[in-house]
């Protein structure tokens, strides 16, 4: 398949596809095309968003113009031990897994147009920072991830990393916790989106299903429209402790089954909320 023409300059990007994020560069209307999508998305923070995010981003104080990568980074380091890495957009897999397991978050440092404020393709500073950033302040949530980097170079390894881009597809993008003040959302690719929030929450649609890593890493899913399936964990600690165990024997039983659909129900399914 083509691969799709990727939108940012890699022509100064260093062999860990690193550039500099040059924030002098960035002009007034960008400033201002940020400052729109953060007022858009941080109003549905207290009605959508899980706590620790709204604690997280209540912190940074992020909403007056497109932040300052190194600054946040010196904030950041302290609490989890991780930091951003200013990148071009997508980079490759192994680069990025590579950074993830040194606590190195990719930070795409180009932000969207005008005609792209209710949806993009790609991840741009917006999607990557206000929807990623905020729960690296999360001890558990930080853990995770950095497990997650070492699982991906190993699923790399072992050719299996289809599977584990659909467990991370449906958690760090698109997962829902619990809380007591019900389902909230703690994916990236929800907390940085304008409509997809709330239909993962209140839509009568979407299937939400309990957590349960062998119907993750079997089910596709779709990036360019709103999800037919979400999956809820219990909590971070949760998170980190059910994703723990050695994957490579559920990636030898997966490996030969078909890949589900999110919307065709199945014997097993647990359906919750
Ligand atoms: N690169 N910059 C960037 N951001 C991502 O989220 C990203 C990536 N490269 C690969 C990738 N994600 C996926 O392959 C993994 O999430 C599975
Ligand atoms: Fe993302």
């Amino acid at each position: 398949m083509k691969e799709a023409v990727l939108r940012g300059d890699y022509s100064r990007a260093g062999p860990d596809y690193a550039v500099e994020q040059d924030w002098a560069a960035y002009t007034g209307a960008e400033h201002a095309l940020y400052r729109r999508l953060y007022a858009r998305q941080s109003a549905l923070v207290p009605r959508y968003a899980c706590p620790e995010f709204e604690h997280a981003l209540a912190g940074l104080d992020a909403g007056q113009a497109i932040p300052d990568f190194s600054a946040v980074s010196r904030r950041l380091r302290p609490v989890t031990g991780w930091e951003i890495v200013p990148v071009p957009g997508l980079i490759p897999d192994e680069a990025f897994f590579t950074h993830l397991a040194a606590r190195r978050f990719p930070v795409t440092v180009w932000l969207r147009t005008q005609a792209e404020f209710d949806y993009i393709v790609e991840p741009d500073v917006f999607h990557d920072f206000f929807g990623h950033v905020p729960l690296l302040f999360d001890p558990a949530y930080a853990e995770h991830l950095c497990e997650y980097g070492k699982g991906g170079l190993k699923a790399l390894r072992l050719g299996a990393l289809p599977m584990l881009a659909r467990l991370y597809w449906y958690t760090i993008e698109f997962g829902l916790v619990r809380t007591e003040r019900g389902l909230r959302a703690y994916g990236a690719g929800l907390l940085s989106s304008g409509g997809e929030l709330a239909h993962a929450i209140d839509g009568p649609a979407p299937r939400r299903f309990a957590f349960d890593l062998e119907r993750m890493m079997r089910t596709g899913y779709a990036i360019d429209r709103y999800q037919d399936a979400y999956f809820v964990i219990e909590g971070f600690a949760h998170l980190l402790r059910d994703t723990a165990p050695d994957f490579a024997p559920l990636y030898a039983r997966l490996r030969q089954l078909p890949v589900l659909a999110a919307d065709v129900p199945l014997p097993g399914d647990h359906i919750v909320g």
